[in-house]
């Protein structure tokens, strides 16, 4: 199977809740290369062009001020299957829906909160990634861990 690559971002509540490290930690032991990571802090036309698929819902402003309140982490992510997986181990989009052991099942209480995004497709995923980086910010690299015990 291909390598694939996701977009995933920590949200200004990892900051505030100190889980930065261990969010992270337990995306690396799932397998995935961090090949690009940034801190940011997101400005509205960033996070409206983010999340314009939302436009219009009762959840955008309040989620377009949550996410401009403070430093995000921005990462592109890389391994087999890269983009199902990811999302697997977030968890659903509601904390109270999100399986325990996921991120969001561990560390979230409310949706708009939530943590962490992760990419629903690869076409979300193309696009997320050249919102946020250039071609010359990933480096892409062979761990030679493409079996994993
Ligand atoms: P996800 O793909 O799991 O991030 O979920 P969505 O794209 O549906 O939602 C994007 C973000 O909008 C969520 F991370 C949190 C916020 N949101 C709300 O605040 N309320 C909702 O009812 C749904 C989403």
């Amino acid at each position: 199977m291909a390598k694939e690559r996701t977009f995933a971002m920590l949200k200004p509540g990892a900051h505030q809740r100190r889980i930065i490290g261990e969010v992270l930690s337990r995306i690396e032991k799932k397998g995935f290369n961090i090949i690009a990571m940034k801190q940011l802090c997101i400005t509205p036309e960033l996070a409206e062009k983010h999340y314009g698929e939302h436009k219009g819902k009762d959840f955008y402003e309040p989620l377009i001020t949550y996410m401009t309140s403070g430093p995000c982490i921005a990462f592109v992510l890389e391994r087999e299957n890269a983009i199902t997986a990811l999302r697997h181990i977030c968890g659903a989009t509601n904390p109270d829906n999100a399986t325990p052991g996921t991120i969001r099942g561990d560390y979230a209480v409310i949706t708009r909160r939530n943590i962490v995004h992760a990419s629903d497709s690869a076409e979300s995923a193309e696009r997320e990634i050249s919102l946020f980086f250039s071609d010359n910010e990933i480096f892409s690299f062979e761990d030679g861990n493409d079996r994993w015990y």
